[in-house]
């Protein structure tokens, strides 16, 4: 008896040896196309880039690194910035440029403007000179409160002038568009070309901290007044976004009431919190995933343990979902950097400032955005080894970046296969419970059209494919 459940446990360990080492295939069609991708990237509102910019000069440089670098960090293309609507900067309040009710909306406004805007001037300058970051999203919570029905840039409230909100104080719409126009003008001054422009964030909650409520057709309600404000200020090429709403389904219940203004619109933006990006919004415009994250923690650094919240496995797919099922043309996780024990950010400040600590998620998103760069066109992907996911992406400079993500615990040779393709190089980086983004072995076919490397299980393996200049 004993004998007998011996023999059985080594064949059934011989039968896992011999499942788990298979060589399998990645077909890669350049001729399906999908969408264009914008890019990867994060947030450091709430005075997050305050911190960043507190850690000692080579913290700061190895912080930086690690978000825009693209051969030592993430190299993220997009930096979304926070809009102040507070009037003082107590707590991780963001200070309005226009703290001050003038009097009315037709009256003078007061702006105050520090050159700092909680260390996101310096975060945008170091972006956009030092590294290239091309797109800059500037996305507002709220307006300031005494533009609202509430009184309050907190706590939910509308803006006074759209359809069903009524303010003794009158129609704050275009006193609150001009505000924007300011609000990017002031960062035009400095050299930074603000490229995208949000006025909602997550408009069907209302928080204790900025937020501002706001339903499709009272989008468009300012939406018709922003869009004809920033073109006068010369701003044409400024993309309007709307809603950042908290899921992407909510975002879809939206689009109904921003109908009408859909000529106006440059880019549609929705949040993974309450419903996850897993089917295409119904717009023909680009759209964004502009905020997910494991808010709850604990502090997770693995690539994988047991798939949990915070992984990096985890978020490899949610970033594969959101783009071959959701069909985004973005991905940006809430926060890069910053201090504290939770999730909500990919890298963290430990408690003594003394060290900057990249998480897996970093690592997984950094597998994306390194290869998948602006301009790129996803292409199609099938195949690959039992229990992976596979996506293709065609760059601008004709390098084929191909990601396999290794969910199950499969090992083998995986061979991608490009028709039509001539590299003349290929590259394999891995990232798992051991490596971060590093260059494995690959072999490129002799016809250049095909390439192989060792996929282990749970790992996210990306192959790039290099064509003759
Ligand atoms: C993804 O990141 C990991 C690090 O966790 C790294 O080992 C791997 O090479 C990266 N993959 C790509 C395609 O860059
Ligand atoms: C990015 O990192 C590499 C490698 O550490 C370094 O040589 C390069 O100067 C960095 N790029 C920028 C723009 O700082
Ligand atoms: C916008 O550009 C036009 C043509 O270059 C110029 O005449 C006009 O003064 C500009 N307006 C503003 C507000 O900068
Ligand atoms: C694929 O993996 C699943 C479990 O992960 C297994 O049940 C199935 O038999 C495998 N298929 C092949 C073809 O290996």
């Amino acid at each position: 008896m004993a004998i007998h459940s011996t023999l059985l446990l080594a064949f059934s360990a011989l039968a896992e040896a011999l499942t788990a080492r298979q060589a399998s295939t990645v077909n890669v069609d350049l001729s399906r196309t999908y969408q264009t991708m914008d890019g990867f990237g994060i947030c450091e509102s709430f005075q997050r880039a305050n911190q960043m910019r507190a850690l000692s000069p080579e913290l700061q440089r190895y912080s930086l690194d690690l978000l825009f670098n693209r051969t030592s960090g993430a190299g993220f293309s997009i930096l979304r910035n926070g809009i102040g609507s507070s009037p003082d900067s107590r707590s991780d309040h963001m200070v309005s440029i226009a703290p001050k009710n003038p009097g009315g909306p037709n009256a003078e406004p007061i702006y105050v403007w520090d050159g700092n805007d909680n260390s996101q001037v310096w975060l945008s300058l170091e972006a956009v000179k030092t590294y290239g970051v091309k797109t800059i999203y500037a996305n507002a919570w709220s307006a300031p409160g005494y533009m609202k029905t509430n009184n309050n840039d907190a706590n939910g409230g509308t803006l006074c002038g759209v359809s069903g909100a009524r303010c003794g104080s009158g129609d704050w719409r275009q006193a609150y568009a001009n505000y924007l126009v300011q609000y990017i003008t002031f960062y035009q001054n400095i050299g930074v070309d603000i490229t995208h422009l949000g006025f909602l964030n997550e408009p069907e909650l209302t928080t204790s901290y900025a937020s501002m409520r706001s339903n499709g057709q009272q989008a468009a309600d300012f939406i018709k007044v922003l869009r004809p404000t920033l073109d006068r200020a010369n701003f044409t090429q400024v993309k309007v976004t709307c809603c950042d709403a908290e899921g992407w389904r909510h975002q879809q219940s939206m689009m109904g009431g921003l109908s009408s203004v859909s000529n106006m619109l440059g880019t549609i933006t929705a949040h993974s919190y309450t419903s996850q990006p897993n089917f295409a919004i119904n717009t023909p415009h680009h759209v964004w995933q502009t905020e997910a994250a494991d808010l709850r923690g604990p502090w997770a650094t693995a690539f994988y343990a047991y798939n949990g919240a915070g992984e990096g496995l985890n978020w490899a797919n949610q970033i594969h979902t959101a783009i071959t099922s959701g069909n985004a043309n973005a991905y940006l996780y809430w926060v890069g950097i910053q201090g504290g024990a939770t999730n909500s950010k990919l890298v963290r400040i430990s408690d003594d400032k003394r060290s900057v600590i990249p998480s897996k998620r970093f690592w997984a998103m950094a597998n994306w955005s390194r290869h998948v760069r602006p301009g790129a066109v996803r292409v199609g992907a099938s195949g690959g080894p039992n229990g992976s996911r596979v996506s293709a992406f065609k760059n601008v400079d004709g390098r084929v970046a191909v990601q396999v993500i290794q969910g199950g615990t499969q090992s083998g040779t995986v061979t991608v296969r490009v028709p039509g393709l001539v590299a003349t190089t290929a590259e394999a980086w891995i990232t798992d419970n051991n490596h971060d983004c590093d260059e494995v072995a690959v072999t490129l076919a002799a016809d250049g059209a095909s390439a192989s490397a060792q996929v282990p299980g749970r790992s996210m393996v990306t192959f790039v494919l290099v064509p003759a200049a």
